[in-house]
């Protein structure tokens, strides 16, 4: 039977569809972050923002301080297999989601967050004192030393590398959880970092906190956890891009009986994911400034690729489908049904995805 010749008219709601893996906590290599790239461009996410350094890891290769990987980049979560990327291989990641029409986003995390770099650099530190790596899962104890001179020297060459070794135009500085850089020194060390991103011609995304430091109408704020604080960036003129942890973030249990994943931001069932509306989500955000969202999948508890599958799929799908679809056109009701008939092809390309009882 001839089947008449269409023409189909679509475009996204938002220019940017994210998903970041947290390849800090635990190290993923090139053929899982592969993977990861095949699957969801499948779903026409286009970002892809890599967490590359965290306390219990640094995972990008840092030619003028090699110690960061050597040392830093040794360590993970529960004293699990370290890794890095060497620049030839982050090259080879950036070169394959580009293919798949994916921009990769890299996050150097600082002030705080910052342990494994503190332990592969004595002189990182205030106090001089290389510190222990940390392989625990607590947050908000390690700071760069805003004081030192040597800070932004470190600063101006780990971000001029990384630069050249993305074509995005954005670099993620995390900002994230300083519990323990006063807000003084955090706001000082922020305005200096920024302005570095800017040297080497890339503009600055970060946490909602950045935001106390002064950011720009160039700026993308990263809403994870605070609508207040992400209203304050906003008022900045930075784009938003909507990260919230309770419907958003992939590293949140299914139900409590699931077996990794953690349950701070509470648990997120496959409806509670896709059941929530971007575009009003921040009362006091113009529409215009919210740029998209994406799919923090942090890996605390998550140590292998069949981990990573099973916290994303199928939650990534329905936060794909809140980042193309307007909302006049959804529908959780005709969602579910597709979702359900599209089982079939997750079992074809062997994804490890949750079954949840409302699939069946
Ligand atoms: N918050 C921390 C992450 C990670 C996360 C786990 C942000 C921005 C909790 N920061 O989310 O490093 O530990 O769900």
């Amino acid at each position: 039977m001839a089947v008449p010749g269409v023409t189909i008219q679509d475009a996204p709601q938002y220019a940017y569809r994210g998903a970041m893996l947290d390849v800090a906590r635990h190290f993923f290599s090139v053929q899982d972050v592969k993977r990861y790239i095949d699957l969801i461009t499948s779903y026409k996410v286009n970002k892809l923002h890599l967490h590359l350094t965290d306390d219990q890891g640094w995972r990008i290769e840092i030619k003028s301080w090699p110690k960061l990987t050597e040392i830093g980049g040794t360590s993970a979560v529960g004293g699990d297999q370290g890794g890095f990327y060497t620049q030839a291989q982050f090259r080879d990641i950036v070169a394959y989601a580009k293919v798949h029409h994916i921009t990769v986003i890299p996050e150097i995390d600082m002030p705080g967050h910052t342990n494994a770099a503190l332990a592969s650099y004595p002189e990182l530190n205030c106090d001089g004192e290389a510190r222990s790596l940390y392989t625990g899962t607590r947050v908000g104890f390690s700071t760069l030393c805003v004081d030192k001179e040597l800070t932004y020297k470190f600063l101006d060459d780990v971000i001029r590398e990384v630069a050249s070794l993305t074509d995005g135009d954005y670099i993620h500085l995390g900002g994230d959880e300083s519990h323990v850089t006063s807000k003084e020194d955090y706001n000082l060390f922020l305005t200096k970092a920024q302005a570095i991103v800017k040297k080497y011609g890339k503009n600055v995304m970060g946490w909602e906190d950045i935001q106390s430091a002064g950011i720009s109408d160039e700026t993308i704020v990263q809403h994870w956890t605070n609508p207040e604080i992400a209203t304050l960036g906003a008022k900045q003129g930075a784009s938003v891009v909507l990260s919230p942890a309770p419907t958003t973030y992939l590293d949140m249990k299914y139900t409590k009986g699931t077996k990794i994943g953690l349950t701070w931001a509470g648990v997120t069932p496959i409806d509670s994911a896709y059941i929530w509306n971007p575009q009003t989500l921040l009362k006091n955000v113009p529409t215009s400034q919210i740029i998209g969202i994406e799919s923090p999948l942090w890996s605390e508890t998550a140590v292998d690729i069949d981990a990573i599958e099973y916290l994303a799929f199928p939650r990534l799908i329905g936060h794909a489908e809140l980042g193309w679809t307007q909302e006049q056109n959804r529908s959780w009701k005709s969602y579910l049904i597709r979702l359900k008939n599209h089982q079939k092809r997750l079992k074809i390309r062997k994804v490890n995805y949750y079954p949840s009882p409302l699939l069946e």
